[in-house]
């Protein structure tokens, strides 16, 4: 059996690819194992600055393995809420509360809860081949995976409620024209983009980069007071930090900073 996840850290980056390209990396139980088991890796390793996603083959990830919802005549239907709880809710948790930026790449197309995971990462950048398909109403189910939360959010509630109940592919230069994703890119530059985002990213202030993640999320709940007092405390721990010394001092110096991410 292979591999359903591919795990690498070096350089203070974690790249995690999904990889059943044969069912476009579709998610089975043994994937969301061995994707967990990933996650904790990167959360456990200090050395780790920047997290990176993607998929294995022409595809970023379809969603649930619907071979695994097919039930014979008669049979008991599988409760999509507790695989849900199980797997689904604590990955996107997972993603959205990481202490440091996490990249997805979506490398081709994004179906399903595929799609919903890609949009739970910090930085979502797409090859111009890639596409993104909310495509649960084919099947009679709701976007999960905080699609409900999220394309609202992005795009405004008239093309969430027509991507949502259309079902229909919208393609990665869309997708930034719509505020979905932060860049589409060329297939030929795809790699060499995300790998030098990813890079830059991993010799940046982490402290910084980990708060500047916690502040925007919390923005959703928040009013403006309670926003500037979290503004404030966050500026308040970070003016302690190792890195904001250093950036100052590079910044006087007229030199380029070395951010340890402390
Ligand atoms: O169940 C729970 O736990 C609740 C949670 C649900 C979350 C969900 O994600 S529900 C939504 C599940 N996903 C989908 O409904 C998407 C299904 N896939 C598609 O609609 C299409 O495959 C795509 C639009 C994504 C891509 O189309 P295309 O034409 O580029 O590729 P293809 O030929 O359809 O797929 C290639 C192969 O991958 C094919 O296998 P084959 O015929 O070569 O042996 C296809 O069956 C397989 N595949 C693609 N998606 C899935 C899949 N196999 C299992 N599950 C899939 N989701």
């Amino acid at each position: 059996m292979t591999d359903a996840i591919l795990y690498t850290a070096a350089s203070g980056i974690a790249r995690i690819t999904l990889n059943r390209p044969d069912r476009l990396n579709s998610f089975n139980d043994a994937m969301h194992a061995q994707l967990r088991e990933a996650l904790d890796n990167v959360r456990e390793d200090a050395s780790i600055r920047v997290l990176l996603l993607t998929g294995a083959g022409r595809g970023f990830c379809a969603g649930q393995d619907l071979a695994d919802r097919a039930v014979a005549p008669g049979s008991a239907a599988v409760d999509l809420g507790a695989s849900i709880e199980r797997n689904y809710v604590p990955l996107i948790l997972t993603l959205r509360s990481l202490p440091l930026p996490v990249v997805c790449a979506v490398n081709g197309v994004a179906a399903g809860a595929g799609a919903n995971i890609a949009l739970a990462c910090d930085i979502v950048i797409a090859a111009k081949s890639a596409s993104f398909i909310q495509a649960f109403c084919k099947i009679g189910l709701v976007p999960d995976s905080g699609g409900t939360y999220w394309l609202p959010r992005l795009v405004g509630s008239a093309r969430a409620m027509g991507l949502a109940m259309l079902g229909d592919k919208l393609s990665a230069a869309h997708a930034e024209a719509w505020g979905l994703i932060w860049k589409c890119v060329d297939d030929a530059e795809f790699a060499a983009h995300v790998d030098s985002l990813v890079e830059h990213l991993a010799q940046a202030p982490t402290k910084g980069l980990a708060a500047i993640k916690h502040a925007l999320h919390a923005s959703d709940r928040n009013w403006l007071e309670q926003q500037l007092t979290l503004e404030r405390e966050l500026q308040r721990e970070l003016g302690f930090s190792d890195d904001y010394r250093e950036g100052v001092a590079a910044f006087v110096g007229k030199r380029a900073p070395e951010f340890k991410g402390r």
